[in-house]
């Protein structure tokens, strides 16, 4: 079992994309494990976002990030990482092919729509940034054989 952390972000909180892609996740069979809306800080953004904290784009990304509130999510499942960045597509939605969620929903490089983590470390870090044990129920374990027996 795996858990990942997904932002549902601005841009799809705007266009009131968050139910449709909290669908396509739990349709796949991610379970939710943490879930609450909330707007991101220029603090909590440059810890989430460190090893872009450098880049010449950052200052573009932190403005964007922060714009408007994000719904965070932890998901688990087995993979749950790697089925996650499958679902999600590209960086670039113009890149993205058609079935994912920044190809099916996006053009942009920047306004795309959905952060995952892309690694175990990514998810170790960044979950603790967004979600406090008390906020995030136990191992789904029960509800597993439903989906992937
Ligand atoms: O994991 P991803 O979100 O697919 O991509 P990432 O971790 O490499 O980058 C984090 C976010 O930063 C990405 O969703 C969009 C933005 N970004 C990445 N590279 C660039 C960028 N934004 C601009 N403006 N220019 C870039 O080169």
């Amino acid at each position: 079992m795996q858990r990942t952390l997904v932002l549902i972000k601005p841009d799809a909180m705007k266009r009131r994309l968050a139910g449709r892609i909290l669908t396509r996740l739990e349709d796949k069979g991610l379970a939710l494990v943490g879930l609450k809306i909330m707007q991101v800080t220029p603090d909590l953004a440059k810890q989430h976002y460190a090893e872009h904290v450098a880049k010449p784009f950052y200052p573009e990304l932190e403005e964007f990030i922060t714009s408007g509130p994000v719904v965070a999510i932890c998901l688990e499942g087995p993979e749950a990482i790697t089925v996650t960045r499958g679902m999600m597509g590209k960086t670039n939605g113009r890149e993205s092919a058609p079935g994912t969620i920044r190809g099916d929903f996006g053009m942009s490089r920047q306004l795309n729509l959905i952060h995952g983590s892309d690694s175990p470390e990514a998810s170790d870090r960044e979950i603790p940034l967004y979600f406090s044990d008390e906020e995030l129920v136990g191992s789904t374990d029960g509800m597993v054989g439903t989906f992937f027996a």
